[in-house]
């Protein structure tokens, strides 16, 4: 006989309350279920204001300061890097002025050998993380895949095909917790790219096999021209880990102190073997999609001005006065810092790469295919070819 409706839903409670973990911590006891609004610990203009949620602790003024630290050398890294493509030394830059507190907040509570999953808009995080500077760049030069070592930095190529880094981060994550290592993976992905199926099957495969990976959407409103209401119908991006099982959380993303917080607590609750997190930041991108795009096209002034006023640097500077961590003559040596490492930045990037045509060949498998092997040939022989018409010798 078929069973009753009733006598199921009692069995479905029953296997639920079984499933359920039995020794769980805060801030994710109490389900899947995101906060109602954002969790935040400073409103625009760096007060503090009453917590939306008691599941965070904030972080402690000294781990702020130094968050500021990074940010401002964050953005005058960002700076730089968009002077260098107006000055043809860079192909592209994707700017992320506006979403430091995002990408130093997140990087700054992983560990140096926890594996990180960049996208292209994440160069900042990469500086953060302690990557030359150079390297992170030359990818968007076009001199390589990727600049540093991967393997030596625990921190994979900057991804540009949307969400496909995801995957990579949760195989990677379940493959350490398969090795009995207790290393973490933190994966960044866009607003945009929560619509691409890797993102739903990343989520899927991590919570089933409880990988150690932390999620983090830096939700900046915009897919190039694309605004998040046609992207998405979901009350927020943060609600797409319920369904996978996948406990999530949203937060101010302009808000570094909440950043730290609750990335900090999302990455403990994954080293502890109890799954991955979806975490979405609410933030803005404050330039152009790349310095490829007009965004006059799409967006108004009004629109970005009115973030300006929620500048996450900003507001953290008028945090951290208040509470006697900043004044003038710290903030004018992290100035002077950047700007060094501006300069240093830009000597070094004047400085015209060798670069072998045929290395773009190398490192995409470990096995080059057939026919990866034929094109690299083709690259060579033209290359002699050229040589052979200009000198009149062989190459
Ligand atoms: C699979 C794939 N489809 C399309 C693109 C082209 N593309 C590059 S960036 C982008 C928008 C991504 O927006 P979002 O995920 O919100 O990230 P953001 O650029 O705002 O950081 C698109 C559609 C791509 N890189 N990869």
């Amino acid at each position: 006989m078929a069973p009753t409706r009733k006598a199921a839903n009692a069995r479905a409670a029953k296997a639920a309350a079984q499933a359920a973990p039995e020794e769980v911590e805060a801030p994710f006891q109490k389900g899947l279920i995101p906060a109602p609004v954002p969790v935040r610990f400073l409103d625009e203009h760096g007060q503090r204001v009453d917590p939306v949620t008691e599941d965070y602790e904030p972080p402690s003024d000294e781990e702020v300061l130094e968050c500021y630290r990074r940010m401002v050398l964050g953005r005058r890294f960002d700076v730089q890097a968009s002077a260098l493509t107006r000055q043809g030394r860079l192909a592209v830059y994707p700017s992320s002025r506006g979403q430091e507190a995002c990408q130093v907040g997140s990087v700054m509570k992983i560990r140096q050998d926890d594996w990180f999953f960049p996208t292209y808009r994440d160069s900042v995080a990469l500086v953060s993380r302690g990557i030359d500077p150079v390297q992170v760049l030359t990818l968007l030069r076009g001199d390589a895949h990727c600049g540093y070592d991967a393997a030596a930095t625990f921190t994979a190529a900057q991804c540009t095909p949307l969400a496909t880094q995801l995957l990579h981060a949760a195989g990677v994550a379940y493959g350490e917790k398969r090795q009995g290592r207790d290393r973490v993976a933190l994966a960044f992905i866009g607003d945009g790219a929560t619509s691409e199926g890797d993102f739903h099957e990343a989520l899927n495969f991590a919570a089933v096999f409880k990988a150690p990976v932390v999620f983090v959407v830096q939700n900046n409103g915009w897919a190039i021209s694309v605004p998040l209401e046609k992207q998405t119908a979901a009350p927020s991006l943060a609600y797409k880990g319920i369904g996978y099982g996948v406990v999530c959380e949203q937060v101010d993303g302009n808000d570094a102190l909440a950043v730290l917080a609750v990335v900090g607590k999302a990455v403990d609750w994954a080293r502890a073997g109890k799954g991955p997190v979806l975490v979405e930041l609410h933030t803005y991108r404050m330039e152009a999609h790349t310095n490829a795009d007009d965004q006059t096209r799409y967006r108004t002034s009004d629109q970005v001005d009115a973030w300006l006023k929620k500048d996450p640097l900003a507001r953290l500077e008028t945090y951290l006065r208040s509470v006697g961590k900043l004044d003038d003559e710290l903030a004018a040596s992290y100035a002077q810092q950047a700007e060094d490492e501006a300069a240093q930045l830009r000597d070094r990037m004047n400085e015209d790469p060798q670069v072998g045509p045929a290395s773009m060949f190398e490192h995409v498998y470990d096995s080059p295919t057939a026919q990866l092997q034929e094109q690299q040939q083709m690259v060579l022989d033209e290359i002699e070819a050229e040589h052979e018409a200009l000198t009149g010798e062989d190459a």
